[in-house]
Parts: structure tokens; sequence; C-alpha cells
């Protein structure tokens, strides 16, 4: 390709069409002239990295028309030098003998030998997680373990953490545009094929980062996103999610649908359901119309369920808490189940319940009790999955008591209690009786267990040692006295009906004291 400019540069076109995708080079090398005598400028060298060419260079042309001396640059794999790029100066063009071909590849090599293995599991996308914000350096960190946690959750491979605390933030990019050179180089020398940000980006900056980088660019928001649209199974979450996905696009949408591909994409190419490049806004508002409705319609039903388990008064016991407490594990525990336990965040998304009746020793004796577990919290839930959530939470406020599960043996546990505190407030949750109960005690000195129950008020257990939970029952008899002595749960509904009142099949398992 040939490019006329003027004395002052060049207008490089679109090489879209060029072997886009990292980690690859671009296949292509510009050479071009400099009048003034002038070495690679800055400009060149930007072209360079955000282009990912294979080779600058710069010819020097005198008055005559006379060229003999030229500059070149090419990017650097991974070296301990921390060097990004090798300039050279030659005399001549004319005694150069050079095969480039050969040397562009064994170039293209050593990115190869830097590029950090990973195992072949997951979705296979390779990221660098990226945090731009002011607050403080612990407060950052803490997050983006969390958003590393979620990454691997979603099976993505997290080559490397950057952490950038700029004195302003970027309209255009957040990270500003020289930060996000080096952003690039280190994803040519690392391998990484997306950026995930742990801030919440503009439409504009996605598109703008992802247009100078050639990179997939997703933030903290759509990750989460991308995980409950892996983990929905029923038909119900399905729609919740698809729901979520769509209302978080609508904004999003450009006039023009070019960069849909890459907003649609999330990781491994999951977006929602039908949303290929031809859709538009219409029809996604459509779509979000149709889902509302058939979510709707599900919201009945689940309305009339209630209704049903009210009119029997037999109480409900809702598990809560931050995601990977270990809800899961306690529900099953208890009721004998098989519902997927993992140590991933969000292993669970569609709520179960089960009926309970107590054993012999308890004061209870012969009573049931509906047992639910749920999907777990986490700090910055984003806005539009809570709202098509709605729903699942709403089912929430029927329960006469909240288990609130604490994973102990997290470093940020009393972070996690906030959260949910805020979260229950927030759903307007916070009148019902709760019970604090830390969980995981097996991995924590009994020392500090000792210390955190006794200022929290709470009991601790270990979900996976079932002799563990005496004194988990206890407190539990007790605040279900404490309930039922305002509320009437009806005697006769606490033991003896067997009509199935809950969403899976109905179970009469003893709980044993
Ligand atoms: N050491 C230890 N591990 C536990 C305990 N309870 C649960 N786990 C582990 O913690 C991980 C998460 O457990 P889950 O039961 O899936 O947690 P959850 O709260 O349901 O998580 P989400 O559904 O993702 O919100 C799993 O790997 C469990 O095996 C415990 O008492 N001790
Ligand atoms: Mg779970």
């Amino acid at each position: 390709m040939v490019i006329v400019g003027d004395q002052k540069g060049i207008t490089i076109p679109d090489l879209q069409r060029y072997r886009t995708g990292i980690p690859r080079l671009r296949g292509l090398r510009l050479v071009h002239t400099h009048l003034q005598g002038e070495p690679l400028t800055e400009e060149d060298l930007t072209d360079l990295t955000l282009l990912r060419l294979d080779m600058m260079v710069a010819l020097l042309v005198s008055r005559d028309g006379n060229s003999e001396r030229f500059y070149s640059a090419h990017l650097l794999p991974e070296n301990p030098e921390k060097k990004v790029l090798k300039i050279e100066t030659f005399p001549s063009f004319r005694k150069l003998e050079n095969d480039f071909l050969r040397f562009i590849e064994s170039l293209e090599d050593e990115f190869q030998k830097t590029h950090k293995a990973v195992s072949p599991l997951g979705s296979g996308d390779r990221a660098i997680l990226i945090s731009v914000s002011r607050e403080s350096r612990d407060q950052i960190e803490a997050s983006l373990e969390e958003l590393k946690e979620l990454a691997e959750s979603s099976g993505v491979h997290v080559l490397e953490t950057i952490i950038q605390r700029p004195q302003t933030l970027s309209h255009t990019t957040l990270i500003g545009e020289g930060k996000l050179k080096e952003v690039l180089i280190k994803c040519l020398q690392l391998g990484a094929n997306l950026l995930i940000f742990d801030q919440n980006l503009t439409p504009g900056q996605i598109t703008t980062i992802s247009d100078l980088t050639d990179l997939r660019v997703i933030d903290r928001t759509q990750l989460i996103l991308d995980i409950f649209a892996q983990r929905a199974h029923t038909q119900e979450g399905k729609l919740q999610v698809e729901l979520a996905q769509l209302r978080y696009l609508l904004p999003r949408l450009a006039k023009k649908t070019l960069a849909l591909s890459r907003l649609t994409g999330g990781i491994g190419g999951r977006g929602p359901g039908e949303t290929k490049l031809e859709i538009d806004r219409r029809r996604v508002r459509d779509r979000i119309h149709l889902l509302e409705k058939q979510l709707e319609q599900l919201s009945l039903r689940r309305q009339q369920r209630r209704a049903r388990r009210k009119k029997r008064g037999i109480p409900i016991l809702s598990i809560i808490g931050y995601t990977n407490a270990g809800k899961s594990t306690l529900f099953n525990l208890l009721t004998h189940s098989h519902f997927q336990v993992e140590d991933k965040l969000f292993a669970t998304l569609d709520p179960a319940a089960r009926r309970l009746r107590w054993g012999d020793s308890s004061l209870f004796e012969g009573h049931s009790i509906i047992l639910t577990d749920t999907v777990g919290f986490i700090k910055d839930l984003p806005k539009d999955l809570m709202g098509a959530f709605r729903p699942t939470f709403e089912e929430l406020k029927e329960s006469d008591l909240l288990i609130h599960l604490v994973d102990i043996s997290h470093p940020r546990f009393q972070n996690h209690i906030q959260t949910i505190e805020k979260v229950l407030v927030e759903l307007e949750l916070d009148r019902i009786p709760r019970l604090l109960v830390f969980n995981k005690e097996d991995r924590v000195n009994p020392e500090k267990v000792r210390e955190v129950c006794q200022r929290y008020g709470g009991v601790s257990i270990s979900a996976l040692r079932p002799e563990s939970l005496g004194n988990f029952f206890m407190a539990l008899e007790k605040k279900l006295k404490e309930i039922s002595s305002w509320k009437s749960f009806s005697n006769e509904a606490w033991g003896k009906d067997t009509e199935d009142l809950t969403n899976e099949d109905s179970f009469d398992i003893q709980i044993e004291i």
C-alpha cells in the first residue's frame, strides 16, 4: 500500500482488514520519509505500538531527493531490562542485507516464548486486569483480588493486574493514552487478548479503548453478567439474566452497530440469546418487553405458591450471604440434597427450597420448616442484575428468619458483612429477624472464632462437619421460639400436611440436634 502525505505527516488508513487479534503482530511494516532529518518521533513510536506494526522505518530524504540514512524501530518481547522497543540507526539502506520476513518470524517466536503458559481449561481468554482509581491502594488491591476471582470463576486466565492511580481520570479512556500504550505492550508480551477493568466504563470509553488497542474490553458489570449467563439453568434464571444483559446493552448501542460484536461478545462470545450483529435498539427493546412479560407470568405462579405457603403457616428460613460463603454446602447438609457446591463465585443462581422436619429431641419435635438457598451477593452487584432478579429477592421478603452466613476465613469478611447489611436495607429485608452464622470455622484458629462470634453476637459452624452444628441448632431454636411467640404458625400445619409447598420436591427431613 502506498500512502501519500504532506510535509507534516501521513494519515494511516483503517487497518482492520489486516491480521487483527492480539497477540500477533500486524504483518505490516510502515516505511515513510522524514523531510527535516528528524529521527523517529514520539508519534511514530505510538503508531508502531498501538497498530502493532511489524516495524516502523523513517527514511531521511534530503532536498535533492536523495536518501541514505534511516531509523527503524520494533517492539520487544518481555526482557529483564524491561525495554519495550528497539530503535536502530542505519547509515545506508543500500548495503542492508536483511531477510525481513525471517527476522519478523523469529521476533514473533520470541513473543510466543514469553507468553505465560496457562492450563488449557476454561474459555481460553487471557486477560489483564486493570484498576484505575483514586481510592486507597488497599481498597484497590482487595477489589482487584475479587475481580480476579470473578474472572477465574468465569474461566478466564488472569495474566497480570495493573493498578493506575492518576491525578485525574481520563474521560475518553479512563486510564489515559500513555498508560494504555504500556498496557498494550504488556498484552503483546504476555499474549493477552482481553482487558477487564475493575471500574465500570462508559459506552464511549469501551469503544475508544477497543478501537485503540484492538483488544476486547469489558468491565466489572459485564463480567458479572457474563458469569450469571454461564450459570443460569432454570427458565426463569435464563430469562432474568438475558433481561439484565439487554438492559445493560441498550444504552450502549451506538447508532452504528459496528462495535456491537464487541459489546455482545462478553467472554468467549457468550452474549445474550439471539443478539448478533444485526440487532438494533428497536429489536432490543422489543425483546426486553417480551422478557418482562414472560417473567411477570412466572412471577404470578410464584405468588400463588407463596400464598399457599403462607396459608399453611410453615416458617420459612432463608440462607443468605456473600457469594462463596458456603450457603449451598449448609443447605445440602441440612436437607441431604446435592445442589451444586463450588469454590467459585456465584455457583448458585437458581433458588432452591426444601421442607424439613425437626427431630425427636427438639423443642419443635415433628414441626416443619421450609429452608431456602439463594444466589449470593457481592460488592457493587450491577443495578441491572438487581432489577432483573428482583422477583427472586422479593421472595426473600416472605422469610421469617434470615440465616446470614459469613465465611470467617475470608480476609475481608467484615466488609462482606457490611455489604450484606447494605443490600438487606436496599431490598427492604432489614426488618426480618436474622441469625448471624460464621462458617468455615475449621479454617481459622478457635481463639479468633470465639472472639469474632462474641463481638458480632453470632454462632460458628463448619458446613463440612455435621458435628459442628450444635450451637447453631440451639440458636436457631431460640430464634424460632422468639418469632413464633409473636407470629402464630398454625400448629396443625407445622407438621402434618404433605402438600408440595416448595418449588422443588417436598422432602421430610429430620433435623437432629
Ligand atoms: N473449609 C471449608 N470449606 C467450606 C465450608 N463450607 C463450604 N466450603 C467450601 O466453600 C466453597 C463454596 O461453597 P458453596 O456452598 O458453593 O458457597 P455458596 O455460598 O453457596 O456460594 P454461591 O452459591 O457461589 O454464592 C466450596 O468449595 C465449599 O466446599 C467449610 O465449613 N469449611
Ligand atoms: Mg450456592
